[in-house]
């Protein structure tokens, strides 16, 4: 088992904790909330912390809503690709999209927001679902000179998922810590992410991983 040495090149990445990705919300991820007090209690063993949002235009393109026969959880073909179809969530300024109420986002340094704009859905923090828009969190990551990530939050197997592969793509080292996260385990995204994390050099760890 591997013990992970918190230091002052890792930050912690903390995804899309918000009120529409936790039970009640309007994308609710099975037992979202309850990565919510691991999240916290991870917080002070860190030195650096990021929160990431997910903050969408109203009519947004991955809205089953905006589209004539689109179902949430269907897919349609996008420009940039297959892009699945989802209730509306996280619409800007709404309670939805704000940070769940006990998360305590005081320590965060950076909170960076994605998928504003209305055409392309973002599900990773570095790039936009065509893989080639950065939305500059590796710019500054990079610039701050961090060279590790550990990740947490919503949805293992979507935006927690294509960040960590991104991270790797932007060279650094990236471990998720698996039970600060919860998955939506779309047709068997979950063991697919899994798969693809793997085989890019993700660290799937857990919280018990890190040395005291
Ligand atoms: C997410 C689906 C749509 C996520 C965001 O945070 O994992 N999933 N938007
Ligand atoms: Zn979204």
């Amino acid at each position: 088992m591997s013990t992970f040495q918190i230091g002052r090149q890792d930050a912690f990445l903390v995804v899309d904790v918000q009120n529409d990705f936790c039970p009640g919300g309007a994308l609710a991820v099975p037992d979202g909330d309850a990565v919510v007090p691991v999240i916290n209690a991870l917080m002070p063993r860190f030195d650096h912390i990021v929160l990431t949002q997910d903050w969408h235009p109203s009519a947004h393109h991955s809205f089953a809503t905006s589209h004539a026969e689109g179902e949430p959880f269907g897919t349609v073909q996008a420009p940039y690709g297959e892009q699945v179809l989802w209730p509306d969530h996280c619409v800007q300024g709404t309670k939805g999209a704000a940070f769940h109420p006990d998360l305590d986002t005081v320590p965060a340094e950076l909170i960076l927001r994605k998928g504003f704009r209305r055409g392309i859905d973002s599900y990773s923090a570095f790039y936009e679902n065509d893989r080639t828009t950065p939305t500059g969190l590796a710019g500054y990551l990079r610039e701050r000179g961090f060279t590790r990530l550990f990740l947490a939050g919503l949805a293992t197997d979507f935006c927690v998922g294509w960040s960590a592969l991104d991270g790797r793509r932007e060279g650094f080292q990236v471990v998720v810590l698996e039970d600060a996260c919860r998955a939506i385990d779309l047709e068997g995204s979950l063991q697919k992410a899994r798969a693809a994390m793997r085989a890019a050099g993700v660290a799937l760890a857990a919280t018990g991983d890190l040395a005291a």
